[in-house]
């Protein structure tokens, strides 16, 4: 499947905002690819459709995770984390996408999770860094990500953490897990 033919499929499941914010994490995962040795065309594919289930009816997306998929604990974290696992499952079944690489940089984009892959560090930090994103915080991570990801993705799921705490939202526990592999990686680096 080429860009164009990926585009048209997910340009079909979001709106007008949406769509252009998917090209900047396009854009960007591409440019991370290329930085830090990455596949850019995968991650490319990856970034087009990872958002590919954000409007997705979330009853039907809660049955999803309670019928197909093995790790039912998005169900108790908000709404809001349902669109990543599931999208990896409907980009399966109707786009036929069958890259396990890619389909695991979809399902762990929101959230993140401990030992992530390169290719899943990408798709995270350019949803959260492509150039359309404004809030509070981004610049900081985009300059960290001018020399390293793993610092950039510390900064990006800290001020989550704190977005999340400030408005008494849950944080999944990933989302910790993977703030906490991170700095245990850089400590131990830091070290030897
Ligand atoms: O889909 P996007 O808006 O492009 O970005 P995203 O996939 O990172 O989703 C952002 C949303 O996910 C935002 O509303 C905050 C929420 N989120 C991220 N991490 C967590 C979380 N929500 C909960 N409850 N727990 C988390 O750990
Ligand atoms: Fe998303
Ligand atoms: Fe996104």
């Amino acid at each position: 499947m080429n860009r164009e033919q990926a585009l048209a499929i997910v340009k079909l499941q979001l709106t007008e905002h949406r769509y252009t914010h998917t090209l900047g994490v396009v854009e960007t995962a591409i440019k991370l690819a290329e930085q830090f040795g990455g596949d850019p065309s995968k991650a490319e594919l990856a970034a087009i459709f990872h958002d590919y289930a954000k409007f997705r009816d979330k009853e039907e997306m809660k049955r999803v995770v309670q019928e197909k998929l093995e790790d039912k604990s998005f169900l108790e974290y908000g709404d809001e984390l349902l669109h990543a696992p599931c999208g990896a499952y409907f980009v399966k079944q109707e786009v036929g996408i069958d890259d396990q690489e890619i389909l695991q940089a979809i399902y762990y984009h929101t959230t993140g999770r401990p030992q992530m892959t390169l290719l899943e560090k990408i798709v995270f930090l350019a949803d959260y860094i492509e150039p359309g994103r404004k809030f509070k915080g981004v610049e900081e991570v985009r300059q960290l990500a001018k020399t390293s990801i793993d610092d950039a993705i510390v900064q990006a799921l800290e001020n989550t953490i704190n977005f999340l705490m400030k408005r008494r939202q849950r944080v999944y526990p990933d989302t910790l897990a993977t703030y906490n592999d991170l700095v245990n990686r850089k400590r131990r680096s830091d070290v030897s």
